[in-house]
């Protein structure tokens, strides 16, 4: 059970049917140095957390990523491991994912008994993630490495059942992600329902580029909504996807 801040703070999300926004840095395409910079821009948009790893990592500069941002602020960063050779205890929390759209026991179990020891011996806080892999309308490098085929992006009872059985199994939060780089986000459709049907926080990511679907994914029940890909490509568009994230909490109604 997880009852490190960074949950707790999810879970008030989630009953207060409020929204956040998480910036997501891929070590491997950006520097130690430009996270430095990276801090600055999250400082000033009032991010809520800085998600950090990738599917694969060709570059060992993980933990010196997450050292320099820390250097310049406090938010929280949050372990997004594409495996268990990117954990490390600098960050303040673990995603601990299992792939649960998937049927590849190796992502469901395996990979969790290797790391184990390691996540004990930190202290880390561990999020137990329900990560379900949403169709984007391309293959995406997570679906491709793992090995596994992604929910329809036109079956939200599948996404609904998949989430149900998670929460049944006690994870903490849910994760639908159409995978970085996706030609096609998450549907507000698919969203609307899986968040109107289970009690534990709910991140939405793959795909997003403008404030107007951050504010679209939150006011369909997103908690948290991920961006990567459109923030390396522009980084000043953090303050307005963040801003977004706020306003939609605001008499969300749908
Ligand atoms: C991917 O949800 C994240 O795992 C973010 O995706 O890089 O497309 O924003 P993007």
């Amino acid at each position: 059970m997880a009852t490190g801040k960074i949950y707790r703070d999810l879970c008030d999300l989630k009953k207060q049917d409020k929204s956040g926004f998480a910036v997501l840095a891929d070590p491997d395409k950006i520097s130690p140095a430009d996270m430095q910079h990276l801090a600055r821009l999250c400082n000033n948009a009032a991010v809520d957390y800085l998600l950090i790893g990738g599917s694969l990592l060709m570059v060992n500069q993980l933990e010196a990523c997450i050292q320099r941002f820390k250097a310049e602020s406090e938010i929280p960063v949050v372990l997004f491991p594409g495996s268990p050779s990117q954990f490390t205890p600098y960050a303040d929390a673990l995603l601990y994912l299992s792939l649960v759209s998937g049927r590849n026991p190796d992502l469901l179990i395996g990979q969790h008994v290797i790391s184990a020891p390691q996540i004990k011996a930190s202290g880390i806080e561990v999020i137990s993630t329900a990560y379900m892999l949403i169709d984007g309308g391309v293959q995406t490098t997570v679906s491709y490495m793992s090995n596994s085929t992604p929910i329809p992006a036109d079956k939200p009872d599948i996404a609904v059942c998949t989430a149900w059985a998670a929460e049944l199994q006690g994870k903490h939060i849910i994760y639908m992600d159409a995978g970085s780089g996706a030609k096609n986000p998450v549907s507000e459709e698919m969203i609307h329902k899986v968040s109107a049907h289970t009690d534990i926080p709910l991140f939405v990511g793959g795909g997003i580029h403008s404030p107007e679907k951050v504010y679209a994914n939150c006011k369909a029940g997103a908690n948290i909504v991920v961006v990567g890909n459109a923030i390396e490509q522009d980084p000043l568009l953090i303050k307005d996807l963040a801003q977004a994230s706020k306003a939609a909490g605001i008499n969300k109604t749908l």
